[in-house]
Order: structure tokens, then sequence, then C-alpha cells
């Protein structure tokens, strides 16, 4: 064959790509840095490999013994800092900021022999050592040694820096007690996806988690409540007289011990105390800070004393609301706020405010002329007037309020930023009145909603699949943008009662907010998002955490034809998968018949199941279906 000159020059021209085609590993690196180049070559981490960091930065001697400790387990190496230059790895603070990489950017460029990260504050060296353990192989997470792996990082130039400065998380402990090893644990794998902000419920209706020196009873008796196991909502309330051994609390030590744990992974920690409602574990202590006095008060273990109308409104049976007209509560929340800012120090206190029943206040008699003298016309506006007092008293020990976005309601506090979690409105709201928001909506953030086929994942009431995370616009248009602080994900624990469930619920989801709250917005993109989280998987099955594989499983959609027959549509979120599906009591597989257009579902049929594929092999779960549950289905 004879070739033009042109076409010399593109053979050439591709020959000389082939190498990065041959030996290019992939890289899955999430959240999606700013700007990545991949070059041809690798660095190669051996037992010899120094880390070299600037004299007299202490900051940074603990970021490189962090990347040693991470590497030691799986390659048995031991890493050399050194203080002088010349290094495989450097470590190089700007002496001029660079200014395109803010507080919490970096550059990293990897090469044969070298590997370069610099950032003008230790916060963006940490995270270039993050996008640098990324880039190593995923064994690289085992907490034993392997021995037939090369440890090769993929030659590359990064600059990365985050799209909001608020990346969180928020972990409820209240309702499930996790002990403080799994805290930290938690914690550094929200770094390991540069989350910054570990937003700490520590107190509600069925435990009180932190131990508060000057109110022993806080802890003694409302950390502590009868065991049960069933859906929780529907447990069996405490019989008389039966003990109360299910629960913990933290130390202070132990608080002090998780702070610092946190700091090293340069991530605030935001306390939550929530009053004035959720308080049932406090008024369990001390039956007297509420308007009710009710002494036989336990600490709720799951069971019901609520009814919920929808549309938000709800009736509580028993009274977990402080008294917002007794000067006692002041005292009380003095105290315990004293304590909590000087265990804490980020500068927010979060102090809930979130469902908070009116009807006990409404309904008495001293509450209603403290209303009367003090001009306050509804619950909403002795909400408000609770609300201010509590902003006062955590202004005085010099920190600055958040709260849930009821806060709102009947006038916002002076200064008080706002966690939106009823949608995006109170965030709305909020950013139009100058307030610093965080944006935390249900259902979309909140870590608790099932994830995927219902009928397969835990009984909650509501959804959030993994591409609906990840494709929500967390800024919306009507909202005043730069009073956006960033944005986070809840983890509340009601049905999530052990350590497995917290990691099947956070995980894959967790990933997808990290890269909304990181990556610039133009950026992201699902289809290269999918492959990344499937790498990430692997990652995970090494370190041993138990995602969630939902997004293998299903989606089933039902309606009716205008004949009134059931029609049966199939869907995936990962693109690319086999459905195979049958009407007839087997149990489908790859010799079933294979979904390619709706079904009309026959007359007579008991139930529909489904199962995914991929390259000949079951992915998903199988769904079963009966025909009733698929008639409920059908949207009205
Ligand atoms: C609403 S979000 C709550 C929590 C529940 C959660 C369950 C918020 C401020 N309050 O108390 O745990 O829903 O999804």
């Amino acid at each position: 064959m004879i070739r033009t000159k042109r076409q010399w020059i593109l053979c050439f021209a591709w020959f000389c790509t082939l190498p990065i085609c041959i030996h290019a590993q992939t890289i899955s690196i999430i959240p999606a840095p700013v700007s990545l180049k991949q070059e041809i070559g690798h660095f190669l981490l051996t037992n010899s490999t120094t880390i070299s960091i600037p004299a007299k930065q202490p900051e940074l001697a603990s970021i490189a013994k962090y990347f040693a400790d991470k590497v030691k387990p799986a390659t048995g190496y031991t890493l050399n800092t050194v203080e002088a230059k010349p290094a495989n790895i450097v470590l190089t603070l700007n002496t001029k900021p660079n200014s395109r990489l803010g507080q919490e950017g970096y550059t990293l460029h990897t090469e044969a022999g070298k590997v370069d990260i610099t950032a003008n504050t230790a916060t963006g060296i940490f995270y270039g050592v993050q996008t640098l353990l990324q880039l190593l192989p995923a064994e690289i997470l085992s907490a034993s040694l392997i021995q037939d792996v090369e440890w090769k990082a993929p030659s590359v130039t990064i600059l990365d820096y985050p799209r909001f400065t608020w990346r969180g998380q928020m972990f409820d402990v209240s309702r499930h007690f996790f002990s403080k090893e799994y805290v930290k644990k938690y914690i550094d794998r929200m770094a390991s996806y540069k989350l910054n902000r570990f937003h700490w419920h520590l107190t509600d209706d069925n435990g009180w988690r932190i131990e508060i020196k000057s109110l022993p009873r806080l802890t003694s008796v409302g950390a502590w409540r009868v065991p049960r196991v069933g859906t929780f909502g529907s447990n069996d309330a405490p019989k008389p007289g039966e003990p109360a051994t299910y629960g913990g609390y933290y130390k202070q030590a132990d608080i002090k011990e998780i702070v610092q744990y946190a700091k090293e992974r340069y991530i605030e920690v935001l306390p939550e105390i929530d009053v004035p409602g959720h308080s049932m574990a406090v008024l369990a202590s001390y039956p007297e800070l509420s308007v009710t006095n009710d002494t036989t008060l336990k600490v709720n273990p799951g069971s019901s004393f609520s009814t919920w109308f929808g549309n938000g409104k709800f009736e509580m049976h028993l009274d977990n609301t402080l008294d917002p007209t007794d000067e006692k509560v002041y005292q009380f929340l003095d105290k315990v706020f004293t304590e909590v800012a000087v265990l804490f120090p980020f500068e927010y206190i979060h102090m809930g405010g979130d469902e908070c029943y009116k009807g006990f206040w409404e309904r008495d008699k001293n509450v209603q002329a403290f209303m009367k003298k003090n001009n306050l016309k509804n619950g909403e506006e002795l909400q408000s007037y609770f609300v201010k007092r509590v902003g006062k008293i955590i202004q005085s020990k010099k920190k600055k309020m958040m709260g849930w976005d009821e806060i709102l309601e009947g006038g916002i506090a002076p200064g008080a930023a706002v966690m939106s979690w009823r949608g995006t409105k109170g965030g709305i709201e909020a950013s139009h009145l100058k307030h610093p928001v965080v944006m935390s909506p249900a259902p979309v953030y909140y870590l608790d909603m099932y994830q995927g086929e219902r009928s397969i994942e835990p009984p909650v009431y509501n959804s959030a699949r993994l591409k609906e995370v990840y494709t929500f616009d967390l800024v919306p248009a009507e909202m005043d943008s730069a009073y956006v602080l960033g944005a986070q994900g809840n983890l509340w624990t009601e049905q999530i009662p052990t350590e497995p469930q917290v990691e099947y619920m956070t995980y894959p989801r967790a990933l997808a907010m990290a890269e909304s709250f990181w990556t610039p917005e133009k950026q992201k993109d699902w289809n290269s998002f999918v492959p990344r989280v499937e790498y990430h998987f692997k990652r995970m099955d090494i370190a041993q955490i138990n995602y969630a594989q939902s997004i293998y499983d299903a989606i089933v959609t039902v309606r009716k034809n205008a004949s009134g027959k059931l029609i049966i549509e199939l869907a995936t979120e990962v693109p690319g998968l086999d459905i195979y599906y049958t009407v007839d009591n087997s149990i489908p597989n790859q010799y079933y018949p294979k979904y390619n257009s709706p079904i009309e579902y026959p007359a007579g049929a008991d139930n529909l199941r489904v199962i995914t594929f991929r390259k000949g092999e079951p992915v998903g779960r199988l769904i079963s279906l009966k025909t009733e549950e698929l008639e409920k289905r059908v949207k009205k």
C-alpha cells in the first residue's frame, strides 16, 4: 500500500500516542479535578521513596506522615521524610500565593522518580496528597501486605481547587450510637473525597451523646434507652421498670480526640445541640425544662409518639420540647453551650431548631400569658424568640449560630446561618435576607433515603437515587449565590442501626455529593462519573467498605394504557446493562426474555421478576413484584 506524506505523518502521530494507549493507567479521581493532563509514563513508589517538606513546617510534616502511614500496610514500606530536596515526593508551600489555587487548591505533577505538590496552604497540600493516593492502585487501601502489585501512579499534571468552601456530611449518632473509633473512620473516609465539614448531630429524642460536666444526668440518664431492634418509629414503648441499656456517649476527652483527628484531616467539626424540639433525652434527664414537667418521660427507643399529616404538619403526643418561657431553660443552655464552645474550635455551633411542636406551648396558661406580655402572636414568633435568645447565648461564647431552616419562621436571628433542608426554599429565602446558607435539601441530599428499588431497600419514606444526587442543581437560579457557603449530605440514622448499614447508605452517594461540592458544575458528567464510581467500588472492596450496589438494579416503572392494561417499563441507571424478566414465576436469567421495549403485563400473572446482567454475568439483585404491588405503583 502506498501512503501519502500526510498519511505517514498521521501514522507517526498515532505511533507516538501508542505508549499512552498501551501503558496508560485509567485515571478515576473523585471528585474530578479542575484540570488534569495525563502524560506518558509513571511514578513508581518504592521502599526508598523519600518525602521532602520545607524546614520548620510541622503541619506539612504531619501530612507527610499521613501519607506514609496510609501506604504502609499495603506496601510494607517505611517512607522517610527529609527536610531538603532532592527527594522523590516534594511538598512545597508557595512563598508567593498562586491566586488560582485559593485556600484549598493545589498543583500535582507526577513523573518517573518525582512527585511535586504545591499549594498556598497546608490544606491544599493535603488535598494534593489525597489525589496522589487516588492515583495509586486500588490495592493501596489494603490493610494487609500486598506482594504482587507495582505501586505506580500515572504521570499527570493537575491543577485543582474546590467549588465550595463548605463540603459537608452530617452523621446522626443520637438515633443510634456509634463508637469513637467508627466516627474516626467515617471522618477519614470523608477526607479521602475532600469533604471538609463534619456535622455531628449529637442530641435528639433517642439519646444525648456528649458529656456535659455541669449536667451529669444528660448522659447518665439521657444517653440510654431500652433496646429495640424493630422498625424505628414502630417499636414498643419502654415498659415500666425496663432497664435502659442501649446507647452510649462521648466523654469530653473522646470529643477532643475526634476534633483533633478531624483537624489533622483538614475537617472542621460542627456540633449540633438540637433544641427546642427533638429534646426528649433532655427531658427524660431534667423533666422540669418542659411546660408539661412530665416525670414519666423516657429516652425514646424508636417508638411512635407523633402523627404526621403530610405536607410537613405533625402532632406530638409526648412533649419533647423545651419551655421557651422559662429562665431555667436558658440557664441550662448557657451551661451546655459554655462547654460545647470550649470543646469545638469551629466558628459555628448548630442549635437545631427543626420540627418543633408548638401544641404543648399553646395549650399552657403560663405560656399564653408570657406571649401576651411579650407581644408574641403565635407559636412561630415564640419559637423565634427562643432562637434569638439561644443566638445571644451562642454569641456570648464567641461563636456563630447555625440552625435548620425553621429558624427563619417568625423572623431570623441576627447573623444566623441557615441549613436548608425542607427543599431549597429556606436556602433561597435566607440568601435574599443576606444570611449564609448551607444546602442540604431533602430528599436528594438525605443519605437515609433509599437509593434503588423500594422492595429491596430499607423502609424509609422517600428515595434519592445516585443519578438524582449527582445531577441535582444545588444552587437554584432564584438564589443569591453569594451567600451559599456550600452543601452537605445528611445521614439520619433512624433506620441505620449498624456500621455496615451506615456504609451502605453513605456510599456511593457521598461520592456524587463530593463531586458536586468540589468540581466545577460545567465539568460534571454522569457518563464519566459512572465508570469512576465503579473503579471506586473496587477501591472500597479493598478498603472493606460496604457500599451499595443499587445502581445495578433495574428501575421498574408501571403505567396503564388506554385499555387499562398494566405496562411495565424497565431501565437502569448504569448505561449498557441487559435486563431479563419473567411473568410466569420463574427466576429470570440470560435464558429468559431480554427487555427491549415496554411490556404489556399479561392478565392472570402473579408477579414480575427482573434481573440485570452485564457481559453475561448477573450484576443486579433479583426484584420480585406481585401484581397488587404493580397495580399500586401506577401513577394516578
Ligand atoms: C427530618 S432534617 C429531620 C430529622 C429526621 C429526618 C429523617 C431535620 C432537620 N429533621 O429529625 O431524622 O427528617 O429523614
